[in-house]
């Protein structure tokens, strides 16, 4: 399975084409609405999330709600394009209507300085529309497909806020992904404890009067992964180093952790390593999961545990030092309409990026040309790995 995204932020549409995905696979609008509408959630967002109400358009690789094996292309509208036709025309306009919302004015933080020094463009506008986080929508979409996948074979994933602007939400131990899935729909910043909740929505409002931004940190689980997805072989084979890629591909997303993570710095092995058990009805286990759920690059059966670390958006309602691109003045940046905090968003965004990893290597381990018979496929390497 392979996929690409296009478009721009203030462009007609979006697009991803996912190639790869096997015959068979049950697939409805409604499965991919659904988690569009989940990202669009979240308190903190901006007012172009009162704009958009993001719905895909499925446009080839499906018949009968069921793909085909052929490529699926995805289409999301951008409402906010009738706003934004004659600044994002793709005919050419004549020279005042091209410089009429040019922006030569680079924000501290933002790809628009380096990318268009790197593209040699001379209206950052040309960066930004792409370097959007808009793009997540597609991002989103693809994942939903992938994540209809991974449910079909009783693959489950829950993601949620652990941290926004450092308020730190303890994950309390032992709850199902079922139950992680529901605390964290429930609320409004997708933690899991109310108390915190509250004190996180203080801090958003204030932070929001001081014209700042908030970042944070967003985890995600996943239950019933067959041991064995990726490999030690090869580096390029390790399922650590390919989730660590997606989820910093995320936008703003700065560092990854894996189980105990960048804690595991403070302790001594005899306090990391998961022991190992094993009985006649599971097989294989271990009584700890510190490691996240990968040990040499392959999933082991226990839930994968990823971290993500968001910085805060760079756009910011409070002026920062920059320098203009065409007088060489410094100046402090101008006051764009952005987000307060977009980590709850950015965590469904997490759980489909990680989806979509999970279901490629899913797809290269098995047979995925024909859905039925993948199905197949896993139950009876399930059942060989139970038991080893
Ligand atoms: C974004 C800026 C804001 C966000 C946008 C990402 O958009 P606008 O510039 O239109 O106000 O709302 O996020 C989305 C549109 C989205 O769908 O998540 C940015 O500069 O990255």
């Amino acid at each position: 399975m392979r996929y690409l995204t296009a478009g721009e932020s203030h462009g007609l549409e979006l697009t991803a084409i996912i190639e790869g995905l096997p015959a068979g696979l049950p697939l409805s609008v409604e499965d991919i609405n659904k988690e569009l509408a989940r990202r669009q959630k979240g308190y903190g967002r901006g007012n172009r999330m009162n704009i958009e109400h993001d719905k895909v358009k499925i446009s080839s690789g499906v018949r009968f709600g069921k793909t085909l094996g052929s490529p699926v292309t995805l289409v999301v509208a951008n409402k906010d394009w009738e706003n934004w036709q004659q600044v994002m025309s793709i005919e050419a306009q004549d020279t005042t209507t091209e410089q009429k919302r040019r922006i030569h004015r680079p924000r501290p933080g933002h790809a628009d300085l380096v990318g268009a020094m790197k593209y040699g463009h001379h209206d950052l506008r040309n960066v930004l529309e792409r370097s959007s986080a808009r793009e997540t929508t597609m991002q989103v979409a693809i994942g939903a497909v992938a994540k209809k996948l991974l449910k079909e074979l009783d693959i489950e994933i829950a993601g949620f806020v652990a941290n926004i602007g450092g308020f730190e939400v303890e994950t309390p131990e032992r709850l199902t992904i079922e139950e992680l899935q529901t605390l964290s729909e429930n609320s409004p910043v997708r933690v899991l404890d109310k108390t915190v909740e509250k004190e996180i929505i203080q801090k958003i409002d204030q932070s929001k009067k001081n014209g700042d931004t908030l970042g944070g940190i967003c985890e995600v689980r996943v239950s019933n992964l067959p041991v064995g997805l990726g490999s030690y072989v090869q580096a390029d084979r390790k399922l650590d180093g390919k989730l660590a890629q997606a989820v910093l591909s995320i936008n703003a997303f700065k560092g990854v952790e894996f189980g105990l993570g960048f804690k595991m710095a403070n302790l001594q092995g005899s306090q990391v390593m998961d022991e190992i058990v094993w009985n006649e009805k599971q097989g294989f286990s271990r009584k700890t999961n510190h490691l996240g759920g990968l040990k040499g690059g392959m999933t082991n059966g226990e839930d994968l545990i990823v971290r993500g670390v968001m910085k805060p958006i760079p756009t910011l309602y409070k002026p920062l030092q920059s320098v203009d691109i065409d007088t060489k003045e410094p100046f402090k940046a101008q006051v764009e309409r952005s987000d307060v905090t977009a980590v709850p968003s950015a965590s469904v965004v997490m759980e489909n990026v990680i989806a979509s990893v999970l279901a490629k290597e899913v797809l290269e381990m098995f047979d995925g040309d024909n859905f039925e018979r993948l199905k197949e496929e896993v139950a009876r390497y399930r059942e060989e790995m139970r038991k080893y």
